[in-house]
């Protein structure tokens, strides 16, 4: 298959909540967003599950049912990235910052939830990964060390490293693509990729979202809109090798 100017290289694809908008499931910084109605500070961070666990147990329940429901389904933009995953098998790799699981059910695979999963818990005393698709809460048992209470959402708080950042540095250092889907560039170290991108190599990079992000001039390329819209439309051309160019 050729791609026209990106016949070789990888590509590495950055996802946040606006992706997953249109799918049902909130954004953070959007008016009427999740911190908006919540301060990080008191559900979102390791001091906030020192101080009061079965809040930020319950911040995390109340999502978890919420990506449950019937109606939340991955959209044309998850579709579309498994179908560009799918053509190119291994050169594509997404890196989302989202803890939903729209991009598996979509058909994605070679995928890194930076920020972690909802649909998972950790014991914080012995590390083990389980499963959660149910509540969880301050008397969970660990299945693994038999530690009651040690349960934890595995998600990335405020203050805590990121899951694989050396293997998502090796990726963003060895791209010829980096393309950046719905977010709004407010989270480090995510929002700095584009410019490692920048600075290690000659990688071509696109911001395809709502609305122009922080570090949109950042971008070489731009296009703004709804991601069931721009992604597919983008991916479109993509494979049939008319994308990097200009803007039309
Ligand atoms: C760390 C997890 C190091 C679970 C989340 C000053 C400078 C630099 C850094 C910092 C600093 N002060 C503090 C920091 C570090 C901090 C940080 O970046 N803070 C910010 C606020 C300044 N970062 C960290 O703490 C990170 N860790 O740096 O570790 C370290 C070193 C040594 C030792 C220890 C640690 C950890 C960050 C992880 C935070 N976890 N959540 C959960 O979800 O509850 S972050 C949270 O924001 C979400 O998870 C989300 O993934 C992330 C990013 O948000 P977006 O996805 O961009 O969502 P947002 O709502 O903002 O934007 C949506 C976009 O979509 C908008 O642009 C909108 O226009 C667009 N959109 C809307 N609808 C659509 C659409 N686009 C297309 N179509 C649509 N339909």
């Amino acid at each position: 298959m050729s791609l026209g100017v990106f016949d070789t290289g990888n590509i590495v694809i950055l996802t946040g909540a606006g992706i997953s908008a249109e799918s049902g499931i909130e954004t953070f910084r959007d008016k009427g967003g999740v911190w908006e109605r919540n301060r990080i500070e008191d559900v979102a961070t390791p001091e906030a599950f020192d101080k009061d666990p079965p809040r930020v147990h319950e911040f995390y329940n109340a999502r978890r049912r919420a990506l449950g429901a019937a109606n939340i389904q991955p959209n044309a933009a998850h579709k579309a990235l498994a179908l560009l995953e799918e053509r190119l098998a291994s050169r594509v790799l997404i890196v989302t910052q989202n803890i939903d699981d729209l991009h598996e059910r979509a058909g994605s695979r070679n995928l890194i939830h930076m920020h972690g999963e909802l649909l998972k818990a950790r014991c914080a005393e012995c590390g083990e990964v389980r499963q959660q698709i149910d509540d969880l809460g301050t008397e969970a048992l660990c299945l693994h060390c038999d530690r009651k209470g040690a349960m934890r959402p595995h998600v990335v708080w405020f203050g805590e490293m990121p899951f694989e950042q050396e293997r998502i540095a090796e990726a963003l250092d060895n791209c010829a693509l980096f393309i950046s889907i719905g977010t709004s560039g407010s989270v480090y170290p995510a929002a700095g990729f584009v410019h490692e991108v920048r600075m290690s190599g000659q990688a071509h990079t696109v911001e395809l979202s709502l609305e122009p992000s922080s570090g949109e001039s950042l971008f070489a390329e731009r296009h703004y809109g709804p991601a069931s819209r721009i992604v597919p439309h983008y991916v479109d051309r993509l494979l049939a090798g008319e994308a990097g160019f200009a803007p039309s």
